[in-house]
């Protein structure tokens, strides 16, 4: 503890501080109680979007601008506590994106990463480096960096779905890079459902090949498969107290999370099941895919149902009431705070 200092030494103190600052210098101890904190000090509040609030912003945006001048129609979700960062957590961007009938999002690629987590509606795609897959609600897609990507609605309904991205971690590191493809639409190289084929039956090329590097070769998880394996393993043993029935999404080639920095899940909880407090230091968002609950996250409750999206800051207990059976799908940046040696967790 800091004792108050005589004014002869704080004139002194404020005098040196007031030179230095014209050399861009500052003293440490003014600030080192903020910058090393004892535990997460995070400006991420919880925050949870009811899907039916927000839906007619959304077909709003689909009246006053079309995909391709927008080239990418979509709603971000900010942290009401880091409004005008484009974040819902410190590392990671969310947003929906909206595209109608007959619409295309024009071609380009970047370094980040994006995951795509189908909320409504079927029939749209996305293409990522010639393969196109189609998009049904509960379907987890990955964009891999540096791949080129373009979705298309050759169907006849709007198709909504949840953006993750890794920007601020890509805006931290300055490493960002983005260049749009000389054409709308990309050629499609090879015929749908290859890469699954290839990599998602417990197979693989003989030649040891990483199509998307670091990044999993498979770019399409259908809901189907993910559903079907929560619904078996909830009939072979008890639910964790913290996460019920939660598995993650792998990159086959690897064993390791399906993106390098973008971690995502999927998780069933039974009805009236009635979770234990759970917190880490990644800061989760959330998806809804089936089944109404309650989410209580530090002091604050949520009632959440089908679409809902909301968000666990870091170091944040969670704990979940679930009313109906549910299914939730969440991603965090628990792969890069893995990788460089800061996760943790805490259960109870
Ligand atoms: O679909 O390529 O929500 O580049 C934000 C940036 C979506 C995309 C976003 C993007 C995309």
């Amino acid at each position: 503890m800091q004792t108050a200092a005589q004014p002869a030494v704080q004139d002194a103190r404020a005098d040196l501080y007031r030179r230095m600052d014209r050399d861009n210098l500052t003293p440490l101890w003014e600030v080192l109680h903020n910058l090393v904190p004892p535990q997460p000090a995070t400006p991420c509040v919880p925050a949870l979007w009811k899907y039916d609030a927000i839906r007619p912003y959304v077909m709003e945006a689909g009246k006053v601008i079309t995909a391709r001048e927008a080239v990418r129609r979509v709603l971000i979700l900010e942290n009401p506590g880091m409004r005008g960062q484009s974040c819902l957590t410190r590392s990671l961007y969310c947003g929906l994106q909206l595209i109608l009938p007959g619409e295309i999002a024009p071609s380009h690629r970047h370094t980040q990463s994006a995951l795509r987590f189908i909320v409504e509606g079927s029939g749209a795609y996305t293409a990522v480096d010639g393969e196109r897959t189609t998009m049904h609600p509960g379907d987890f897609i990955i964009t891999p960096p540096w791949t080129w990507h373009d979705h298309g609605n050759p169907g006849g309904e709007p198709v909504v779905w949840m953006d993750g991205l890794d920007i601020q971690i890509v805006q931290l590191f300055d490493a960002g890079f983005m260049e749009t493809y000389p054409e709308e639409v990309q050629p499609v190289a090879r015929p749908e459902g290859d890469s699954y084929n290839r990599f998602g039956h417990n197979l693989a090329p003989l030649e040891p090949v990483a199509p998307f590097a670091r990044t999993s070769p498979i770019f399409s998880y259908p809901y189907e498969r993910s559903r079907e394996t929560l619904e078996t393993l909830s009939k072979s043993e008890d639910p964790d107290a913290c996460h019920g029935w939660k598995m993650r999404f792998v990159n086959p080639l690897t064993g390791g999370f399906a993106m390098p920095t973008i971690g995502s899940f999927v998780q069933l909880l039974p009805r009236g099941f009635a979770s234990q407090p759970y917190r880490s230091t990644d800061a989760t968002v959330y998806s809804v895919v089936e089944g109404a609950g309650t989410v209580r996250i530090g002091a604050q409750s949520f009632a959440f149902g089908p679409r809902d999206i909301f968000v666990v800051p870091s170091w944040q207990a969670a704990s979940f009431e679930a009313h109906g059976e549910c299914v939730l799908f969440s991603y965090s940046d628990r792969p890069a705070q893995l990788a460089l040696g800061l996760w943790r967790e805490r259960r109870g």
